[in-house]
């Protein structure tokens, strides 16, 4: 019975594909179809999405956000000597994700007193982020020489391959942390390859801790995560005309302290049945059955030495925060 689905689900896959003409159609016919059910968190970052994660980030149970603006304001000097960066020589800082620049102000602004040559080149998906963040950057630090590109930073990676000088990649936030961790070594791998030797990587990782600090981080008093994560729900609403009942379903985190793996799931509180119109499909969830929607993965020296294995990236530095929760790991890449 269940090949039989899983087969005509991969016909189905197969003959639609060509005519689909968004990868969110498939992703999602793929995700509720499969067994468990799964739907990829990339889609929580819509319109609505990217403002429910800025208010994510200035919630105080959302300790990551504060950890690393610590370690960018209060040890920016161990930082920037950390990167080797010699003042005579002109280079490319890339901040893949940039979002509001927050924490990369204070870098900007030490290199900028300091007198470095730089171009500050954000990648961010949002053209509006990128926007904002270029008119306030060029308020604030008007000699500032500053390239916004916009795209998905696994396809911008692609044109930053061909950019001659030394750079400097910035990828905060624990970003990575949103992928598992084959995922993660790809990306890894990927990233190492459009350096070149002695081009550095800021990889900002949050640490594994204790689940009293960072489960509440993914389950907030205001319930702003809970919104986030019924978002994806609310999206295939907007965008798939599907019904989903966001009344119908719950936000469940879940973090396991010895892997240091957090997860987010919705868990459907009854039996029902979602139709979704552009995909012409209905989808049938059962009392207390799951989606999986997130990992925000939690790292140690270790697992990212394994992440790094087969990478020409070798940690250079580590850098954290007074309370010790978050690191930005400073990484050199070793050949060409
Ligand atoms: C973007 N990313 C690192 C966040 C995280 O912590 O995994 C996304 C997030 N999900 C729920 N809260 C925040």
């Amino acid at each position: 019975m269940i090949n039989n689905i899983e087969t005509s689900v991969k016909k189905t896959i197969n003959s639609e594909s060509k005519t689909f003409n968004s990868l969110f159609k498939m992703d999602v016919l793929k995700g509720l179809s499969s067994h468990p059910k799964f739907l990829s968190s990339k889609y929580f970052y819509d319109k609505k999405g990217d403002a429910l994660f800025v208010k994510i980030m200035n919630m105080p149970e959302y300790y990551l956000t504060n950890s690393e603006y610590d370690i960018f304001k209060n040890k920016t000097e161990a930082l920037v000597h950390g990167l080797d960066i010699n003042k005579n020589t002109d280079f490319d800082l890339i901040e893949l994700g940039a979002g509001d620049g927050m924490k990369t102000k204070e870098l900007l602004k030490y290199l900028d007193r300091e007198n470095y040559q730089f171009t500050f080149i954000p990648v961010d998906i949002s053209q509006n982020a990128l926007n904002n963040l270029e008119t306030s950057l060029n308020e604030e630090l008007p000699h500032l020489s500053i390239e916004t590109k916009q795209g998905d930073y696994f396809h911008v990676l692609e044109d930053i391959k061909t950019l001659p000088k030394p750079k400097v990649i910035l990828f905060l936030g624990s970003n990575i942390g949103n992928l598992n961790d084959d995922q993660a070594r790809k990306f890894m791998l990927k990233l190492s390859n459009t350096l070149h030797k002695n081009d550095k990587i800021v990889l900002g990782i949050d640490l594994i801790k204790s689940e009293d600090i960072v489960l509440p981080a993914y389950n907030d008093e205001q319930g702003i995560t809970k919104q986030f994560n019924l978002n994806i729900l609310a999206r295939m609403n907007r965008e798939l005309d599907a019904d989903f009942d966001l009344n119908a379903f719950t936000h469940s985190p879940k973090y396991n302290e010895e892997e240091g793996i957090a997860e987010s799931f919705l868990v459907s509180k009854i039996d029902q049945t979602v139709r979704i119109k552009v995909l012409d499909m209905t989808f049938n969830f059962y009392k207390n059955e799951t989606i999986h929607t997130e990992i925000s993965r939690k790292y140690n020296d270790s697992i990212l030495e394994h992440i790094l294995e087969h990478t020409d990236l070798n940690v250079k530095d580590k850098l954290t925060d007074s309370k010790n929760y978050f690191a930005d790991y400073i990484l050199n890449k070793s050949n060409h």
